[in-house]
């Protein structure tokens, strides 16, 4: 399987651990949204990343869908995402939320990167930081409430690795650490979280140690 997108976007990541923690290998395409969109347009009409290009060519586009036909593959008992009742309610809300924070900070990240700085909108920057540090809030609830316990259950579980897929690209794209609230049971549920070798072996290049900004 081709993975397509850069481990900058947490929804890329979040693809990524999870094939790590299945044992599923695959060939990783560092394509850029920016300057690779013709080539990604190619496998995905979106022009969007992740996608995820099976063996016989077809194309799995978005990473919720991206994420069931891997439990779907997995099995009930190795499905990342609980498959009944309330842990698979509570599982799913989490990273409902998780996965808003995350496109409310792209969204934030594309005002700089796509609009020049004559045409950016306050307000509406203003709108989607309120909006991603609220849903941190509830995630640091969560998180707090199960201090030293995965989100989830007794095993770790799609909501932790979203999490932490979210509250990593966080922390490096918008420094969310130096400008707004901390986030403490956040911040320990990641660390566990990044020690481990199927988080580490997918680290954006902010990652890298010679990084200078
Ligand atoms: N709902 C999508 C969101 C994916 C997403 O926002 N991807 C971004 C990169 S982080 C992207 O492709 N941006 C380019 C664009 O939207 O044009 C998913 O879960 O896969």
């Amino acid at each position: 399987m081709i993975l397509i997108g850069m481990f900058d976007s947490p929804f890329v990541r979040r693809v990524a651990v999870s094939m790590n923690l299945l044992g599923v290998p695959f060939e990783h395409r560092n394509w850029s949204v920016g300057k690779d969109f013709e080539k990604i347009r190619q496998y995905n009409p979106l022009g969007r990343v992740p996608t995820l290009v099976l063996p016989d060519g077809e194309a799995l586009i978005d990473s919720a869908a991206i994420l069931d036909f891997l439990d779907d593959e997995a099995g009930p008992q190795r499905a990342l995402v609980p498959s009944t009742g309330k842990d698979r309610r509570d599982a799913l809300k989490i990273m409902a939320v998780a996965g808003g924070a995350a496109e409310k900070g792209v969204s934030q990240v594309y005002e700089t990167v796509f609009r020049p700085a004559e045409k950016r909108h306050e307000p509406w920057t203003e709108r989607c930081r309120t909006q991603m540090h609220a849903a941190l809030a509830e995630l640091e609830r969560a998180a707090q409430s199960r201090a030293g316990n995965w989100l989830i259950g007794t095993h770790m579980t799609q909501a932790d690795i979203t999490c932490t897929c979210v509250f990593t690209f966080l922390s490096e794209a918008l420094e969310i650490k130096r400008t707004g609230p901390t986030y403490p049971g956040l911040a320990a549920l990641a660390a566990r979280c990044e020690a481990l070798p199927e988080f580490s072996s997918s680290k954006a290049p902010w990652f890298s140690p010679d990084r200078k900004s």
